[in-house]
């Protein structure tokens, strides 16, 4: 492990020039890992402002990596690779039910990293606040991938995470969501850019969170279908899950996409509260595309197409303008119903794969696919 601050060497001069030495503060370090035990070590002990640079290679730790130490929204602790070199972070050697990495820490900064193959989540974050995820990945893991958790969860932002694969085989699928954010409040937390997909479960999952959270520019598709030859597979299947367990919350999706999940596109799943879906397209999914059967939820500007169960299922206390199912409201032509692209790698800044997939060229009703 290599530790650079400009700090020390700042108080090496003045020593040697007989000048007084101030203390060297413990902060504003780069530190360079290139094995499982200094990486460990590092996300330990890290202090804030300091730079976790993680050299390429894939990681086998033989215990969770955690971290309780906060950063400051001035000096965020930040967790990320090397250059533009590709890390990977195995969860092969961990005993099984063990997590990849946790946090429970406020304002940390970790970008371009694959989380694979953990007995169970991959990436866990409790009761963070001012945390910012860009460019992850949390694959073929035994939960769900990626998961923010309990109160005091506050203005965290998951941006361009990829999250496909996750299947929990001792429970049958029914847990493994792409993106769980359950059980816990607060306010202020966003997940823009993701492509969760091919999960047992859902793609992105609200039970029990009771503040509002905002979903953006994210695909969610494929889950719940069971790829892994389960006799008694049990995965919900539906794209976007915004709510569970009795409380009622306004969650709000902009300008996304579910298609091909065997349960339902959009559902509000027991949430009462006033959902807001503008600018989404369920397609093909096997379920409904919209189920809101209870909410008093806003939809605006949605397109359903091929919908297994159809594509509304709506309550008295909906509010529904301007979508596809709409009076007077017409369905536009897709330009491509070929999903191979949106597999494609990511582009050089992060964000979705260009697709014509599910586009219209409309500047009124569903999704933009970008
Ligand atoms: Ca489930
Ligand atoms: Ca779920």
């Amino acid at each position: 492990m290599r530790r650079i601050s400009t700090f020390t060497a700042l108080a090496v001069t003045t020593a040697s020039l007989g000048l007084a030495v101030i203390a060297t503060p413990a902060h504003a370090a780069t530190v360079v890992v290139s094995t499982s035990t200094d990486l460990s070590n590092a996300i330990k002990n890290a202090t804030a402002g300091e730079v976790i640079q993680v050299r390429g290679g894939t990681y086998y730790p033989t215990a969770t990596l955690q971290s309780t130490v906060n950063g400051t929204s001035a000096a965020p602790v930040t967790l990320t690779a090397y250059g533009s070199e590709t890390v990977k972070i195995d969860g092969s050697s961990l005993p099984s039910g063990q997590w990849i990495f946790k946090l429970t820490a406020d304002y940390w900064n970790v970008s371009d990293i694959t989380f694979q193959n953990s007995p169970d989540s991959a990436v866990v974050c409790q009761s963070c606040t001012g945390t910012n995820w860009s460019n992850i990945k949390t694959i073929d893991g035994g939960d769900s991938g990626f998961t923010l958790t309990g109160d005091g969860t506050v203005n965290n932002t998951v941006k361009n995470l990829d999250s496909y694969g996750n299947y929990d085989a001792a429970t049958h699928g029914q847990n493994a969501d792409g993106v769980a954010i359950k059980f816990g409040s607060g306010t202020g937390n966003l997940v823009t850019g993701a492509r969760l997909y091919n999960n047992s479960d859902d793609g992105i999952d609200l039970w029990s969170f009771s503040s509002p959270v905002t979903i953006e520019h994210t695909w969610s598709f494929g889950n719940g279908v069971n790829r892994w030859g389960d006799s008694a597979f049990e995965g919900n299947g539906n794209g976007f899950k915004l709510g569970g367990n009795g409380v009622t919350v306004a969650h709000v999706v902009n300008n996304s996409a579910a298609w091909g999940n065997s349960g339902n596109g959009f559902t509000e799943n027991s949430n009462t509260g006033a959902i807001v879906i503008n600018r989404t397209t369920a397609y093909a999914n096997s379920g409904w595309g919209y189920y809101f059967a209870t909410s008093a939820a806003r939809l605006g500007k949605n397109l359903a197409v091929g919908n297994g169960s159809g594509s509304v299922s709506k309550g008295s206390s909906v509010v529904s303008a301007g979508n596809n199912w709409d009076s007077g409201i017409s369905t536009p032509a897709f330009r491509s119903t070929d999903a191979t692209t949106t597999y494609n790698a990511r582009q050089s800044d992060g964000s979705l794969p260009a697709t014509t997939f599910l586009t219209t060229g409309s500047t009124t009703i569903g999704a933009t696919m970008n």
